[in-house]
């Protein structure tokens, strides 16, 4: 067998999507996801001009050797561009390899290790009183582990906060082009405010709902140590990016002096982003997607090191991975052993009327479906009528000026 044909695709049904389709001479077709939110073009450009090229006329069925040479042939190693191109190659051939053995990928994994994946969605609120209404309106949805996010008091607009303002344009500049939208931060305020919001909570829920809080990389260690020490009356199910994920070893800090579950990775896209904190158990939780990360064949092998320190699997599943990296992350959930927990908002009916996918959501679990492959087809001509529309992710501020871990 030979891929004939790799084409990348790219929609904004609601927010942009960028996905690669590949061909082989037998006429069977693979989706991979290769979306990295806010720089879009930067993954198509580098799969146009620099991936396809080597494809063509390959053999689909070598997965291993096709993601060994695309990482190692580039000799410019790991970042985020390079790792969202090659997780798109590597799940497409996932695709195409699964759909030839007439099985879904899960199969192909080693089978099912549970009957359903748990997962957990964001509740909201610019004040508490909201926050407990999203709350609600999660678990009327299924949900049985929820995320909670809300305002601070003094400030504007903070991460994880939806106020409807996605996307601003600068009137200012004659070709009104999108801006960032910029977001203010005052850290001793959120401090103060989020054993406040847990507590509230808590007494509006009881002690059984598993919470999860982003903190989004805002703290220092120092900080983040305090907050998770704070905090542990509430029982968390996990304090997620506590603080920059960069410098593995302040987790030490924060570790020793919390109990609180930590959760990092979405902003990693390599196993070497994870050494210190999985050797040395610093976290419990490895979060990152299977579209950022090098695809599933990098995440499989990441999970297994993360198994052998206790440390579980919990796949970023936010709006912004398409359908087709949401498929194989289910495929994934399903499979691995130490599964802990998926990410998953759902998406736009129109994403969904592009990306129609065979996993399903019931009572707060995904199932990936039998379908063969990732069980997702890209409708193009759908595709076709939401041209790309760029757009940025937020920028932090203080109040000074400053800018601030977003
Ligand atoms: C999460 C993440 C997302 C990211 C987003 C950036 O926990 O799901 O923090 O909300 O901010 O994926 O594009
Ligand atoms: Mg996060």
């Amino acid at each position: 067998m030979k891929i004939v044909d790799a084409t990348v695709l790219v929609t904004c049904p609601g927010r942009n999507f960028v996905t690669l389709r590949i061909t082989t001479d037998e006429g069977v077709t693979g989706l991979g996801d290769a979306t990295l939110n806010g720089r879009e073009q930067a993954v198509v450009a580098y799969l146009r001009e620099h991936v396809v090229p080597l494809l063509l006329g390959t053999d689909p069925h070598r997965i291993e050797d096709t993601w060994q040479s695309l990482y190692r042939g580039a000799y410019w190693r790991r970042g985020p561009v390079t790792m969202a191109a090659i997780a798109a190659v590597d799940v497409a051939l996932w695709d195409i390899k699964a759909k030839v053995a007439n099985l879904p990928l899960y199969q192909l994994l080693g089978g099912a290790s549970r009957e359903r994946v748990r997962t957990y969605g964001h509740a909201n609120g610019r004040d508490i009183p909201e926050l407990l209404d999203s709350v609600r309106a999660r678990q009327a949805e299924g949900y049985q582990a929820i995320r909670v996010q809300t305002g601070v008091p003094g400030l504007r607009k903070v991460y994880g906060v939806h106020t409807g303002e996605a996307i601003a344009h600068n009137p200012t500049r004659l070709d009104q082009r999108a801006v960032p939208v910029v977001e203010d931060w005052d850290t001793p305020a959120y401090l103060r405010h989020l054993p406040t919001v847990l507590e509230a909570v808590r007494n509006e829920f009881g002690p059984e709902l598993p919470l999860l809080h982003d903190a989004h990389h805002r703290l220092t260690p120092l900080q983040a140590a305090k907050l998770g020490k704070d905090v542990e009356r509430y029982d968390l199910f996990w304090l997620e990016d506590c603080t920059p994920a960069e410098n593995q070893e302040a987790f030490r800090l924060v570790r020793h002096h919390t109990t609180t579950p930590l959760a990092v990775g979405e902003v990693f896209n390599t196993v070497f982003d994870y050494q210190t904190l999985i050797a040395e158990q610093l976290i419990d939780y490895a979060r990152s997607a299977v579209t950022h990360f090098g695809g599933v064949s990098a995440l499989r092998k990441l999970f297994d090191f993360a198994a052998q320190h206790q440390v579980k699997s919990a796949i970023h599943g936010p709006e912004d991975i398409s359908p087709v990296g949401m498929a194989a992350a289910i495929h994934l959930d399903l499979a691995v052993h130490n599964f802990g927990i998926q990410e998953y908002s759902g998406h736009t009916d129109a994403t969904n009327e592009v990306f129609r996918h065979a996993y399903t959501f019931t009572d707060g679990h995904l199932h990936p479906g039998e379908a063969p492959g990732i069980g997702v087809d890209y409708d193009e001509e759908l595709a076709a009528a939401h041209p790309y529309d760029p757009a940025y992710l937020p920028v932090n501020r203080l109040a000074d000026g400053t800018v601030h871990d977003w």
